[in-house]
């Protein structure tokens, strides 16, 4: 794969469409709260590739939680469980849907103790594709 122009916006939820035409596209971004007693949130969102190119995402960070982890949530007889996966791959013209059962980022071991706005950065290896901001969503 051909190395991605650095594509590095801020898009902020009210921003972001479908319609948007920069190269990367997030929208329905949700982070979850942290669970009573679990230490983790989940992140939701559908990233929209507008290039011609697949976009891999390798690896997401953020300021708000000590790790970040790229998983998906499947269900073998009956019993769901999570894995951590190596990339989301995002083909060119298409649509990727983190969701709840599916693909989603595990944010793990908040740094504050209460969480208002959470900061992602998505990342394909050392190149900075994209940073969102948003609330954390109330239960
Ligand atoms: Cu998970």
């Amino acid at each position: 794969m051909r190395s991605l122009p650095l594509l590095l916006s801020l898009c902020l939820l009210s921003a972001c469409g479908p319609a948007d035409d920069s190269p990367l596209v997030v929208y329905g971004l949700e982070v979850t709260p942290p669970r009573p007693g679990m230490n983790m949130s989940a992140g939701y969102f559908e990233i929209h590739n507008n290039t011609g190119d697949a976009v891999r995402i390798t690896r997401a960070e953020s300021p708000q939680f000590e790790a970040v982890e790229l998983h998906e949530t499947t269900t073998v007889d009956g019993v769901s469980r999570m894995r951590p996966v190596d990339a989301l791959v995002i083909a060119p013209g298409t649509t990727l849907k983190l969701e709840r059962g599916g693909k989603h980022l595990m944010l793990m071991r908040p740094v504050e103790a209460s969480l208002e706005t959470v900061e992602l950065r998505l990342y394909s290896g050392d190149t900075l594709l994209l940073s969102v901001n948003t609330q954390v969503a109330s239960d």
